[in-house]
């Protein structure tokens, strides 16, 4: 599966059917547009409200989930600090640090570097945590210029073996008591960093970056949750250690007891790498006839399973028409015989290595304290009228 879409991508960016093929993105693809007849029932289930609408912005509902990409005007966003508006005639990105030659690059110069695409889903690893935050997810197609190029032409200096990336947005932190200016940033060990696939984007779906999702340019890292995908990129450093901020080092940290209840060994890791995860999307009515549709994502998706009302673990169908290596997959199951009731709708999935995603009893979440990396199963609850 992963060799199908490497070479389909590959396939893509060397006929520039790439581009050509967002066309096809301003029109739903027919397997989520509702046909004649169809309604949405919303579930009974709805978040809290969101108690920090500057740090967590545009988040959808799944009911509204119509197309395997994301409108830019759909995408949520995530700000922890300020949300910078950026003069891209005044901006530069510095690549210093542990390297043999550090370099100022204007947006102009990034643009004229090989151009490179990934779709892309990206998750919070916060998404699924909290009572106001289920939809901190969507799926775009990302363009700009491979980073390990330009960490190539910087060339890694003796000792470089951390790549940090900070962002221009800033706010103030409190160290051992001490009040500190910090800007946002993260850092990936240069082997993470040198992965092929991460991009340093300026387009979202054919469209210049917003300024939400980080105009002018940011990193995307695929396979990586939200997090280490810097927006605002001012500047790239090489270090030869780990950064020990508050987004590496206290804030996106997952606690797990990896002992007993009566012996706890507490173990605290950095959120990295996304996880296997798939929800209940919407309900679709038409007539007597009612269907599930949802999402899988955070790895290669072979199967997803329903289960409604705690019964038996029912195969859905995958939409294979819009897959991607890195980007979910969408799934519908059939519901024929829905009665009219309320009713609990579950979803699991299972990757290409044969891994279910975890119930939420499962030891690998029970253990965990925090709630970044939530990816058990989700439940809805829907009303049949
Ligand atoms: N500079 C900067 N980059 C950032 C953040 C931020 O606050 N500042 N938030 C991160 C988080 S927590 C997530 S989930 C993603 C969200 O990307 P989006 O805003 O484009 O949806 O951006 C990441 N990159
Ligand atoms: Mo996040």
């Amino acid at each position: 599966m992963i060799k199908h879409s490497l070479s389909r991508r590959a396939f893509l960016a060397h006929s520039g059917l790439g581009i050509a093929g967002l066309a096809l993105f301003n029109t739903p693809l027919r397997a989520l547009a509702l046909q004649e007849g169809e309604t949405v029932i919303p579930w009974l289930d709805q978040r809290a409200e969101n108690p920090v609408p500057q740090a967590i912005a545009n988040q959808r509902t799944w009911e509204e989930l119509a197309s395997w990409i994301t409108p830019n005007d759909q995408f949520f966003s995530i700000a922890h600090y300020n949300r910078p508006e950026i003069d891209a005639a005044a901006w530069q990105l510095e690549v210093g640090g542990l390297v043999n030659e550090p370099m100022t690059l204007t947006l102009d110069d990034i643009k004229a570097l090989p151009r490179q695409e990934v779709t892309f889903t990206l998750e919070c690893s916060g998404n699924s945590g909290l009572p106001f935050f289920d939809a901190g997810i969507g799926n775009a197609v990302w363009a700009g210029t491979p980073l390990a190029a330009l960490l190539d032409s910087a060339g890694i200096a003796e000792g470089g073996r951390e790549v940090v990336f900070f962002g221009a947005d800033t706010g103030e932190e409190t160290i051992r008591e001490q009040a500190v200016t910090q800007n946002f940033a993260r850092s990936m060990s240069l082997a993470d960093a040198m992965n092929p696939e991460n991009l340093l984007v300026y387009e979202m779906n054919g469209e210049a970056l917003p300024a939400a999702n980080g105009f002018p340019l940011r990193l995307i890292a695929p396979g990586w949750f939200g997090i280490a995908n810097v927006k605002w990129l001012t500047r790239i450093e090489v270090w030869d250690t780990r950064l020990m901020n508050r987004f590496m080092a206290r804030d996106y940290v997952t606690l797990r007891n990896e002992g007993t209840a009566d012996a706890p060994v507490w173990v605290e890791s950095s959120v990295g790498r996304t996880l296997l995860k798939s929800a209940p999307g919407r309900v679709v009515q038409s007539g007597d006839s009612y269907r599930i549709d949802g999402a899988a994502w955070g790895a290669p998706i072979a199967a997803v399973e329903v289960q409604i009302d705690g019964g038996d673990w029912l195969p859905a169908q995958l939409d294979e028409s819009q897959q991607a290596e890195y980007a979910w997959t969408f799934w519908s199951l059939d519901w024929p015989d829905a009665a009219a009731g309320e009713h609990s709708i579950t979803s699991r999935a299972i990757d290409t290595a044969g891994n279910v995603q975890p119930a939420p009893d499962d030891p690998s979440l029970a253990t965990k304290i925090t709630y970044w990396e939530s990816n058990g199963q989700i439940t809805r609850q829907v009303s049949i009228g």
